[in-house]
């Protein structure tokens, strides 16, 4: 049937989940013709709202659209749109940020009630009734598995190739009759290459030929290359001292400009064999499995620029067999990211003098993506990595701080951090000897100094020695930004 006739099959106030995971695999037409919807029935002075549910992050064409109608109640758990963004950060949506690995169990829990409607988008459907997954699996199986009601949308655009490149795990149980999840190795396989629904769930099949959303990435510039030249000299210094093997443990990489960087930074690098065990497939991880520095790759994801979208289809070949894509609660499992061992490397907003990072918020209160599965990852990881250049806004911030305005990964669960400046250790470390390495080995040179006097008062001062704080001022940096626009005192 046509989006529009689907869109119809979408109730006021319904609870949809949908595909889509960083811009791959999300439904093109049905959520733009439930905006059209949401509109019409605005015009008639009715209000029409449904809560949003996906993977993670996806497109215009579904956050964007959704979010510019006031269309959505809840969002969760993860979004990059800035559409959505402004509507969070304006009050005017309800989003909750939630660990990626978790989602699926909190539904199947009923944390959000009944799901009344999967909006998924598939590459096709076998004649055996086989759905066929596309360029992400995400929270897919779940939304099918709980909806009440299941609407296709069939995707020619989708290569056909995708077809056996994925592994649907089905033995997951809420407790207490969970089995350990039976992963020794990145590419193991332990599910299904499709999705399975009920043919009578089914109540649309709706016919697409549409690209996923590119993600653009920025040429590498000093500041990515020095922090990737940094991460393959602590792998190296690792392998050295014996503590990782020469093929090092499956790395897991996250979403944005530096991460792309990192990836290219190791295929210049000693490396070879490497695996990976991350959430999402970036175009530098295409490049090092052209390579050959890596040998196979598991995700739950593509996220790739218009390039790497036309490189991966011509490649397609050479990647079927090394690349799985899993379920996001199989690809960010906790108990597979200890087990193998993962090498965590993730962006962050700001991180403070004891290690603390804030992955979400800007200045304390405006969120910018999500959590994501960085914490899934960052906890679990045999080494967590960090990484961000020194400042942001040409300069105006600093992304060391006294104290961190929002907390997602404490100081407990951060092992490294790197930037442009140079590779802080905190392994090992008690909280003051933490804040020298920060401010010796990351902090920019022009905020060093002010990290230091904050640092030295903060021990006299400080009625707590263990982890010193001059309360009154550990936030002045944010707060001056807000007025001045600037952190710096000059
Ligand atoms: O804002 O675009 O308005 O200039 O934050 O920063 O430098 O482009 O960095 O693309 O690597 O993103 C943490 C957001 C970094 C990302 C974050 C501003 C900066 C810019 C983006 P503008 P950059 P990146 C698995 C892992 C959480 C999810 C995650 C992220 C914008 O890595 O979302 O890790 N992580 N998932 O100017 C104020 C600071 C700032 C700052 C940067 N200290 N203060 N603004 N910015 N530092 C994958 C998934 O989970 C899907």
């Amino acid at each position: 049937m046509s989006a529009a006739e689907a869109a119809e099959l979408i109730p006021a106030g319904a609870r949809v989940g949908m595909s889509g995971f960083t811009g791959a695999g999300h439904p093109k037409v049905v959520p733009e013709a439930l905006a059209a919807r949401i509109t019409e029935a605005g015009t008639r002075g009715e209000r029409m709202a449904v809560s949003v549910y996906t993977g993670a992050s996806t497109a215009p064409e579904l956050d964007g659209v959704l979010a510019a109608v006031d269309g959505i109640d809840l969002r969760m758990p993860y979004q990059s749109d800035p559409v959505t963004r402004a509507k969070i950060n304006a009050g005017q949506m309800d989003y909750l940020d939630v660990h990626l690995s978790h989602v699926a169990q909190m539904v199947w829990e009923g944390i959000f009630g009944q799901l009344d409607v999967a909006v998924i988008e598939v590459t096709g459907i076998t004649e055996q009734g086989e759905l066929i997954p596309s360029s992400s699996v995400g929270n897919n199986k779940t939304w099918i598995d709980q909806a009440e009601r299941v609407v296709l949308e069939v995707n020619s655009w989708q290569p056909a190739e995708l077809e056996g490149m994925h592994d649907v795990y089905y033995g997951t149980a809420l407790p207490p009759d969970r089995k350990p999840i039976q992963m020794r190795g990145p590419q193991d396989r332990i599910g299904s290459a499709y999705l399975h629904c009920p043919p009578e769930k089914i109540v649309a099949v709706v016919e697409t030929h549409a690209p996923d959303r590119a993600t653009a990435f920025s040429p590498v510039d000093a500041d990515s290359r020095r922090i990737a030249e940094h991460v393959v000299d602590f792998l190296s210094h690792e392998v050295g001292k014996g503590r990782l093997p020469a093929d090092l443990l499956p790395l897991q990489s996250g979403v944005g400009n530096i991460a792309n960087a990192v990836l290219a930074g190791l295929d210049d690098g000693p490396f070879a064999r490497l695996t990976a065990y991350t959430e999402v497939i970036q175009d530098g991880m295409l490049d090092l499995l052209r390579s050959g520095t890596l040998s196979s790759a598991s995700a739950t994801s593509f996220s790739l620029s218009e390039e790497g979208m036309a490189g991966f289809r011509a490649d397609i070949a050479q990647f079927r067999d090394r690349i799985v894509l899993r379920p996001q609660e199989i690809s960010n499992h906790p108990e597979v990211v200890r087990r193998l061992g993962c090498l965590a490397m993730n962006g962050m907003i700001e991180a403070d003098l004891y290690g603390n990072v804030n992955s979400t918020h800007v200045m304390g209160s405006s969120i910018q993506n999500g959590i994501g599965g960085s914490g899934d990852f960052a906890r679990n990881a045999f080494v967590s990595m960090f990484l961000t250049p020194s400042t942001a806004k040409r300069g105006a911030i600093s992304c060391l701080v006294p104290m961190v305005s929002h907390v997602d990964h404490t100081e407990h669960d951060v092992h490294v951090l790197i930037t442009e400046q140079g590779v802080a250790d905190l392994r090992g470390l008690a909280p003051r000897r933490r804040a020298q390495k920060v401010i010796d080995h990351c902090a920019h040179p022009y905020f060093r100094p002010m990290l230091q006097d904050y640092l030295d008062r903060a021990t006299a001062g400080a009625r707590g020695k263990h982890t010193p704080h001059l309360l009154e001022e550990s936030l002045s940096w944010h707060t001056r930004y807000l007025r001045e626009g600037t952190m710096r005192l000059d």
